[in-house]
């Protein structure tokens, strides 16, 4: 195999971890013979199972190939401590691997440069660059919790083409199309969370899990609840995952009625007895929350885009016009058009017959291209 190919095989091997995975790095490897035979590929599997280079390690020993001499590519810098399992940088060493090349060094500080600077001392070449920026933009909420100490934060919106996500009623079931929703669970099921707010529990019932996708894990759902109004026989508690409610004003009888359904209830309240959003996302980011993905009405979405928590909006259109409306999300009014959040577009796609843009809010992703530049 060419180098270039191995590089791009260790992206593909991390996409298809990607579901499995979190809040571990979706990490691939692949060892080749000095002349470029393909020995072994591997990939991270769930929480506390081995990585990458261990699950390449094994490939080739199943295989009857020998490594000693081989080259590793890895799509995420060899870790370098005890975990939940142990060194790859001396699984390598150990194997006699004479190279490696890796596409980035490991935001964990655990490891952060670490497992390069111990194969350089056994000895190992190591080349850190290549396929780099697939890395992050496939880790991104793990590079955010990190660096950052906050998840990445994305917003999923649905709207006709002006930008309404429901009639002046409050109806909205369904403005977008069956495929369009179906898009929208599997961005759901690669977040860690479902962020949403008591408004839209009370409003619609929604059940907020991963539905219609094979998925090995269902993300945490987090509610923004400021009183704890959400009742206890709510649809969100039918599907099996943690559920953890943020609240600002405690309420004894509410929360023991919310956490004899398994429920954790924890409060931050800001100085207006709301929830603070911005601690919220750093104590989620503690609980190993990497992306979060945002299902909210215009209330609740408006609050995070104005407390400039928001990272990245995913923006369903639907082909329609529905005149008088619900927003995506209330905040401004803005008196100068330069107060504008601003936005770049990362990508559009025909979803059925709805159109998907994910833009990012700008500059949110500086963060991103540091780690790339940045080379140990
Ligand atoms: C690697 N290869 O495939 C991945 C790595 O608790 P543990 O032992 O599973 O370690 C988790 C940390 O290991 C994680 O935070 C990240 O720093 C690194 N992930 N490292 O060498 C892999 N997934
Ligand atoms: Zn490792």
């Amino acid at each position: 195999m060419k180098p270039d190919d191995c590089v791009k095989r260790c992206s593909e091997l991390a996409a298809l971890a990607r579901p499995l995975c979190p809040p571990n790095p979706a990490v691939g490897c692949v060892l080749t013979s000095a002349t470029g035979e393909l020995l072994g590929m591997g990939a991270t599997q769930v929480t506390g199972g081995p990585h990458a280079e261990v699950m390449a390690l094994r490939d080739a020993t199943a295989r009857g190939l020998p490594v000693a001499g081989a080259t590793a590519y890895v799509s995420l810098e060899p870790c370098a401590h005890h975990g939940r399992t142990g060194p790859c940088c001396d699984a390598l060493i150990a194997a006699g691997i004479k190279k490696v090349v890796a596409s980035i060094t490991d935001p964990n500080p655990l490891v952060a440069g670490q497992g390069f600077a111990r194969l350089r001392a056994a000895g190992v070449e190591v080349i850190v660059g290549p396929g780099a920026a697939e890395c992050v933009e496939l880790n991104i909420g793990f590079f955010s919790r990190m660096l950052r100490k906050a998840p990445w934060l994305r917003m999923k919106l649905a709207a006709s083409l002006d930008g309404k996500t429901a009639l002046e009623n409050g109806l909205s079931q369904w403005i977008t199309g069956e495929a369009a929703r179906a898009d929208g669970h599997a961005w759901r099921a690669r977040a860690c969370a479902v962020l949403s707010g008591v408004g839209t529990v009370l409003q619609d019932n929604p059940r907020l899990d991963v539905r219609g996708i094979d998925t090995p894990r269902q993300p945490t759902l987090v509610v923004v609840d400021s009183q704890l109004q959400t009742p206890p026989d709510a649809l969100l508690f039918e599907a099996k995952r943690q559920v953890i409610f943020y609240a600002a004003v405690p309420d004894e009888s509410r929360q023991k009625a919310l956490e004899a359904r398994g429920a954790t209830v924890l409060y931050l309240a800001n100085s207006a007895a709301k929830v603070d959003l911005a601690a919220m996302l750093r104590d989620l980011a503690e609980r190993e929350i990497n992306e979060v993905h945002v299902e909210a009405g215009n209330k609740l979405n408006g609050s995070l885009l104005r407390a400039g928590l928001v990272d990245e909006l995913i923006v369903y259109l639907a082909p329609k016009l529905l005149g008088l409306g619900r927003d995506m999300a209330s905040f401004g009014p803005l008196t100068e058009l330069s107060q504008a959040l601003p936005l770049d577009f990362k990508s559009t796609a025909m979803i059925g017959p709805d159109l998907r843009i994910v833009a990012r809010i700008r500059g949110r992703d500086q963060f991103l291209r540091d780690a790339v530049s940045l080379r140990k």
